[in-house]
């Protein structure tokens, strides 16, 4: 096997067909219990035992260990991650890179943080996947996704903050009173790969336009665009006709995902993310 892909499993991203794929779960740990998060997780047995729960909760990254199993035998591995400024998934795949190298002068194994979450690592998982099928050397295609990374963009309209806060992702002060009232929290992955919150909005039906014009003002045209929501089928479906109403001649394409454990954990039910490209 030449080439393959490899992301944590903050992407939400389960399978990909033409490119090798493996997606490394992050776990969940809701006091005794424990979620991989895997194709074999019930997301909603997950928030149903968080909801139940009083005590203190938290996520895991992927040991090194847990990369190199998934790098499998390939020759040239692209591995990327959650964003690496809140969660050490980024700084366990460059140890895994290392070792993997070490043991195999051969092959090479390029490590990229999306410095975001969920949709935003689809698309750099489908722009890498068309790199690879172009028929490009490893070394054209690694530059050509550290370029493109430069185009995608995510924001966000969160439900609430609370698990954000209590395992100190955000500032506690930012996290009071959302989720109280339908409040969402708006807001975009900032450059160092943190959470930026912008604006807040009363329920999906001001959230949505927020989002829009956000997107708008980040400079969106007509590339490709990606949604993931937790538990909110509803909002996705109408962020994404706004879309289609607001955009002048709208030629692109959106998908719709659902969050799988890592997301749905800190993007709590109700939730909206939102990816795109902007031009070059
Ligand atoms: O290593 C770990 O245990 C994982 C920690 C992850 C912490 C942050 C996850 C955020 C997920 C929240 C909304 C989008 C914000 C994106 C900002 C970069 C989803």
């Amino acid at each position: 096997m030449k080439f393959k892909i490899v992301s944590d499993s903050a992407s939400d991203l389960l399978t990909l067909d033409q490119v090798p794929y493996t997606n490394v779960p992050l776990h969940i740990r809701v006091g005794e219990q424990e979620f991989v998060d895997d194709k074999d997780l019930d997301t909603t047995l997950m928030q149903a035992a968080l909801e139940t729960f009083d005590g203190k909760t938290s996520t895991a990254c992927p040991a090194p260990g847990d990369w190199i199993d998934a790098f499998g035998e390939a020759e040239t591995v692209y591995v990327i991650t959650i964003t690496g400024a809140l969660s050490g998934s980024n700084a366990s795949a460059h140890v895994a890179k290392q070792m993997y190298e070490d043991a195999h002068p051969d092959r090479k194994v390029y490590v990229y943080d999306s410095l975001s979450t969920g949709p935003e690592m689809i698309l750099f998982i489908q722009k890498v996947k068309t790199l690879i099928l172009s028929g490009m050397s490893a070394e054209e295609i690694a530059e050509a996704a550290a370029a493109y990374q430069k185009t995608t963009h995510l924001l966000f309209a969160l439900a609430s903050l609370n698990n954000l806060a209590r395992n100190g992702r955000v500032n506690p002060l930012v996290a009071k009173g959302i989720g109280l009232l339908g409040l969402r929290i708006i807001g975009t992955a900032s450059e160092e790969g943190t959470l930026h919150p912008m604006d807040k909005a009363r329920g999906d039906r001001k959230a949505i336009p927020s989002l829009v014009s956000h997107m708008l003002k980040t400079g969106y045209t007509d590339g490709r665009i990606i949604i993931s929501h937790n538990n909110n089928a509803i909002g996705a479906e109408s962020l994404k006709n706004n879309i289609l109403d607001t955009v002048p001649g709208f030629r692109g394409e959106i998908e719709i995902y659902q969050t799988r454990g890592l997301c749905s954990y800190y993007a709590e039910p109700g939730s909206l993310l939102l990816a795109f490209e902007t031009p070059v």
